[in-house]
């Protein structure tokens, strides 16, 4: 909230707001000082004030700050937090007349300052009133007077566009396409879908989409399109289960380079693009044009992942870290596309990529592709469902909440990787193995709680989990696993 001593914040954040979503800047000065108005405890409140706001942010907890926030450098550090967070700033500002705020203040004992006080942060917040959109808050609602903030019966919060945890499924989740039409219809049919003609069939997008008679939800994890033998036609079979609520369709990087070629922008003819825009070119021109204008309204409205089967299941092109799911930021969007990368490149030329499967911990269900891997499996509650169709590998869906696989192989190699796809050996370990063999401290130590079949919340004491550790690291032959403990633990290991 953004307005002048008087203005009515407090009042309209406690008709509106639960008082645990309100964090005031007078109430942490008392906290510190006794003294809501000590001026000397300003520091000290913001700190406490900002202290606070980052635990109920982390928890994805909406969050309202009470404070005059009339200069920029007080809300830059608020604009800070959400961003850390990866939630969206607001700002409610309240631009009143001045002889409404002095008027308040007046009949307030407490507040005893001139009413040059409040001449100065209306000047401050009219200079400030331009430029809010470019501090980084992403919805700015203004009341100019006393009738604009009574008006307000209610204030409606709006889930994000990745919420969909209203949608239960069953899902059927498909791995990247890249223009391989010929399996995903295959695959859709193995899986139960049926075709369906379009009663008024659009000549630029083809007149049918698939349909599952149970009422089954196609989710494609992104990378459509580039590099296939049948880009147009998968692009515009997806395009077509979409629109008719049969499928759910995330961006993967190349749906978005391949939008931003359609906006005119410069983008580089490579990995695979080229392709797609020469299936484009080869359309009939009216055609070509209706088709340019709906993809582009298509892929722009392509929200970064979904939340779903209340919050039970994410799916997002290359993944998602806990931290950021569900939550709407510039890099939530780069991670949900890119994945994480180290800045460097393999011996292939191709960006090193951070695992991030490795290190999650969330009780989410993360489905994603974006990295050809020979097959899906399971780790740490995610799973990559992309198989390389397009490299000559399969063609992937995991059948939610049954947690079964589908595939179907591919013709051909239409595409020859860049980094070899290697196809596995039998009996080697699963990823989980060959992770859970590497003792990660943080995992371990500290108090723990865990359920067994017999007794739910069995408490091991931090010391106890400490002495466990004791004894077993010295059995311990995986230097990995020494220096972990080394790092994790030093007083107790020397
Ligand atoms: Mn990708």
């Amino acid at each position: 909230m953004i307005g002048a001593s008087g203005s009515g914040k407090s009042s309209f954040a406690r008709q509106h707001f639960l008082s645990t979503e309100v964090l005031s800047s007078d109430y942490c000065r008392a906290l510190v000082s006794d003294n809501e108005n000590n001026q000397k405890a300003t520091n000290d409140a913001f700190d406490v004030l900002h202290y606070i706001a980052a635990k109920r942010l982390a928890a994805g907890k909406l969050t309202v700050i009470d404070a005059t926030n009339v200069q920029p450098e007080a809300r830059k550090p608020l604009v800070r937090l959400a961003r850390d967070y990866h939630c969206l700033p607001v700002a409610i500002v309240f631009d009143l007349p001045e002889a409404v705020c002095q008027n308040r203040n007046k009949e307030r004992p407490d507040r005893d300052f001139g009413p040059h006080v409040i001449r100065q942060h209306r000047m401050q917040l009219r200079r400030s009133l331009r430029g809010l959109r470019r501090e980084g808050f992403r919805h700015v609602f203004v009341f100019n007077s006393v009738e604009d903030v009574d008006s307000v019966s209610q204030v409606v919060r709006e889930p994000l566009w990745n919420d969909k945890s209203d949608e239960h499924g069953p899902f059927d989740i498909i791995g990247d396409v890249h223009g391989c039409y010929d399996e995903l219809v295959e695959l859709l049919e193995k899986l139960g879908y049926e075709q369906v003609n379009l009663e008024n069939p659009d000549n630029a997008m083809d007149g049918h989409y698939y349909r599952h008679p149970e009422g089954r939800k196609a989710v494609f994890v992104g990378d459509i399109v580039d590099r296939g033998p049948r880009i147009l036609s998968s692009f515009k079979l997806v395009y077509n289960m979409v629109k008719t609520d049969n499928a759910l369709c995330v961006p993967g990087n190349h749906e978005i380079k391949f939008m931003r070629k359609l906006q005119g922008k410069d983008v580089q003819l490579k990995h695979g693009l080229a392709e797609t825009i020469a299936e484009m070119e080869a359309l009939p021109d009216e055609q070509r044009s209706v088709f340019q204008k709906e993809a582009i309204i298509f892929l722009d409205n392509l929200v970064s992942h979904y939340l779903l089967d209340g919050g039970k299941l994410v799916v997002a092109h290359a993944g998602l870290k806990e931290e950021m799911q569900g939550r709407g930021s510039g890099k939530v969007r780069e991670f949900c596309l890119y994945g994480e990368t180290t800045g460097e490149t393999d011996e292939f030329g191709l960006p090193e990529r951070i695992n991030w499967a490795a290190e999650y911990r969330g009780v989410r269900q993360v489905v994603y592709g974006h990295t050809p891997v020979p097959e899906p499996e399971w780790l740490n509650n995610t799973i990559n469902v992309d198989t390389g169709c397009v490299f000559g590998g399969k063609l992937t869906a995991l059948r939610y909440p049954e947690s079964e696989l589908v595939s179907v192989p591919a013709k051909l190699t239409y595409c020859e990787p860049v980094r070899p796809f290697k196809k596995n050996s039998g009996d080697r370990l699963t990823i989980q193995q060959i992770q859970d063999d590497i003792l990660d401290a943080d995992d371990v130590l500290g108090k723990r709680f865990i359920s067994t079949r017999l007794r739910p919340n069995i408490v091991i004491r931090e010391e106890n989990a400490t002495a466990a550790l004791e004894v077993m690291s010295r059995f311990a032959v995986n230097r990995a696993t020494c220096k972990t403990l080394r790092n994790a633990a030093e007083p107790f290991w020397r």
